[in-house]
This record gives structure tokens, C-alpha cells and sequence, in this order.
């Protein structure tokens, strides 16, 4: 059975020094975890290496990104620049790699008035979608600034991950402190404040009518929905007090795809296949920061009800959203 991975990370080092290099309040703590164990050296793999450990985990095709906190948290002018480089060496990636890589493109979030115009430009040098963030600086991805990035992602058919991201300092400041600098780091991103970013940016999105303005629009959470597919009673509650249209539950089931971002639990997909369809789910394993063996992934793959929902989860999906092409490779 095909398996494509769709939340695969690289890092540009150029992006990398540019990150590094920002005054300190403005500089983003998670970049600690590309340095971690062989992760640099992972990230910056597009080739063989990369290649040996998606032959080693069963994985066919890897939906390359780039790692958080991509462009966004840079000066307008270098996010361009920056971006427009990281969208130039993923296509030569997938170029030289056509059967084993797609790619995902990085948009400079805070220069807004160019957002629409590099994803179109990335869009034909074949990228099959984008991965942004829920805020740049004290711009919220709801932002009218940014409607006309969805409507172009919308007419062109790039579905839009919605990455977590470090949560701002001030909130920083109001949530998570008080403990270890390592305690606060990991409180404040992979242990709860990357994702509850997430997801607030995917609910102001819901609640900017933004799905009612454009319908086609698609976009991936990543980790099982950030949190939201668990509080779907209570958001819907949300969505009749703001007077939308259609409940949360409804937009999740039209307008969003879920993906595993490596956590293979089958109570997440029990819950998962209970409030949105086994065609909105889609396997990825968030490399390198999660590498689920080729036997944890067939493990898991076991829990699917039918050889149809696992080859839809496992393939079919993210080959119809993304539009990867199987057979001619
Ligand atoms: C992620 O992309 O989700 C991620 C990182 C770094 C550490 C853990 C993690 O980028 O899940
Ligand atoms: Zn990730």
C-alpha cells in the first residue's frame, strides 16, 4: 500500500542564521529543537539521507515544510527574500526527486500584501500547497490583511496547514511562566502552547466567516485537529453566539483535513472518525521530530476498519487534496 507523509520538515540554513540572528524578544526559542540529537542534520537532508529514512519507515512520498517558525517572525523584505529561497531549493528538491518528494511553500506572513503573490508563484514552480502560521508579530492569520491569500489559496486549490507556532511573548508572559527555563520552553510549544495557538487561529478563521466567504477553501491541522475535534460541543456553542451560519462541527467536516503529525493513537482516531470522515484524515509523521518505525506505522494502520479507509488515510487523500499523481511517476 502507497504511503504518503504530509508534514515532513526541512530546514533552509540560511532561514536558520536569519532566525538566529533576530534581537532576543523577537527571536523564537523553539528553533533550540532543530539542534536537538541529529535533528539539524536531518532537516537539512533533501536527498539521500532523507530518502534511507522514509525506505526505512515504509513511507513513499514526503510532503516536504518547513520547520516553525518558517519566515514569518522576520522583517518584511527578508521574509521575501527568505521565502522566495526556501520555495526555489524545495522544488529543485521534488525536481530531482519527483517519485519521493511534494512540497509545501513558506509565505513571507509579515509582508500581507505579498502572501497571495508568492503562493501563486510557488504554485507554479509546483508546490501543492502551503503551511503558514496562526499569527505574524500582532497580525492574527484572520487578519483582513490576509483575506486575499485565502481567496487565492481557494481559486488556485492550495489547501493552507495552519503550523503551531510559540505563542507571543506577552501571552508568554501571562500563561507560561514560573517554572525551569526547559519546563517553560516546553509548556509554552510541544506540551500545550503550539497547539492551543493552532487552534485559536483556526477558530478566529471559522469566526471571520472566512470559510463563508470562500468555500473552497481547505486547510490541515496537524496532532488530530490542535485540540478543536475534542471541543466541538462547546465551540458550536460559539459559532450560534457569533451568529455564523453553519455550527464549527460543520466547517471542521467541510473545509478542514486532520492529519496524525505522528502521534499513532488509535483512541485519537476512534474520536477523530466520531466527529469528522475517514476522507478528512491523512498520515504524516511530523519528521524528524516524531520517526514512528515501519512497524509502529503498519500497527496502526491495523486499526482502520476496511482496506478502503486505511488506502484512503494511508494515500488516496492526500493525493486528491494535494493532487499528487501516482500512477505516472
Ligand atoms: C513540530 O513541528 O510539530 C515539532 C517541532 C519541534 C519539536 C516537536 C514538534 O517543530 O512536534
Ligand atoms: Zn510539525
Amino acid at each position: 500500500m502507497t504511503l504518503i507523509a504530509i508534514e515532513e520538515h526541512w530546514i533552509l540554513p540560511e532561514l536558520t542564521a536569519a532566525l538566529t540572528a533576530m534581537p532576543e524578544p523577537l527571536r523564537d526559542e523553539s528553533l533550540a529543537f532543530n539542534e536537538m540529537g541529529d535533528h539539524r542534520q536531518r532537516l537539512e537532508d533533501l536527498g539521500a539521507g532523507r530518502i534511507a529514512a522514509m525506505d526505512a519507515q515504509g513511507i513513499d512520498v514526503s510532503v516536504l515544510a518547513l520547520t516553525p517558525p518558517g519566515t514569518q517572525p522576520l522583517p518584511a523584505a527578508e521574509a521575501v527574500r527568505l521565502s522566495r529561497a526556501a520555495n526555489d531549493l524545495a522544488a529543485e528538491a521534488v525536481r530531482r526527486h519527483p517519485t519521493r518528494f511534494r512540497s509545501l511553500s513558506t509565505l513571507p506572513m509579515s509582508s500581507p500584501q505579498d502572501v497571495a503573490g508568492e503562493l501563486e508563484r510557488a504554485a507554479g514552480l509546483g508546490h501543492v500547497g502551503t503551511m503558514v502560521y496562526g499569527r505574524s508579530g500582532d497580525t492574527f492569520l484572520d487578519d483582513p490583511v490576509y483575506d486575499d491569500f485565502f481567496a487565492a489559496a481557494a481559486a488556485l486549490g492550495q489547501p493552507v496547514f495552519i503550523h503551531p507556532q510559540i505563542p507571543s511573548p506577552a501571552l508568554r508572559d501571562a500563561s507560561y511562566r514560573g517554572f525551569a527555563p526547559t519546563t517553560e520552553l516546553a509548556l509554552a510549544t510541544f506540551g500545550w502552547g503550539w497547539h492551543l495557538d493552532a487552534a485559536t487561529a483556526a477558530l478566529r478563521l471559522i469566526l471571520r466567516g472566512t470559510f463563508d466567504r470562500h468555500p473552497d477553501l481547505q486547510i490541515v491541522l496537524g496532532h488530530w485537529g490542535e485540540m478543536l475535534l475534542f471541543w466541538l460541543d462547546r465551540a458550536d456553542g460559539l459559532a450560534r453566539v457569533a451568529g455564523l451560519p453553519r455550527s464549527v462541527s460543520d466547517y471542521i467536516r467541510s473545509n478542514f483535513f486532520i492529519t496524525t503529525s505522528g502521534m499513532l493513537n488509535p483512541a485519537l482516531l476512534h474520536h477523530a472518525l466520531s466527529v469528522t470522515t475517514v476522507d478528512r484524515l491523512i498520515f504524516s509523521t511530523d519528521y524528524p521530530f516524531q520517526h514512528p518505525s515501519k512497524e509502529d506505522i503498519h500497527a496502526f494502520l491495523g486499526h482502520f476498519a476496511s482496506d478502503e479507509e486505511r488506502q484512503r488515510f494511508s494515500s488516496a487523500n492526500a493525493a486528491a487534496l494535494y493532487g499528487i499523481d501516482l500512477s505516472g511517476d
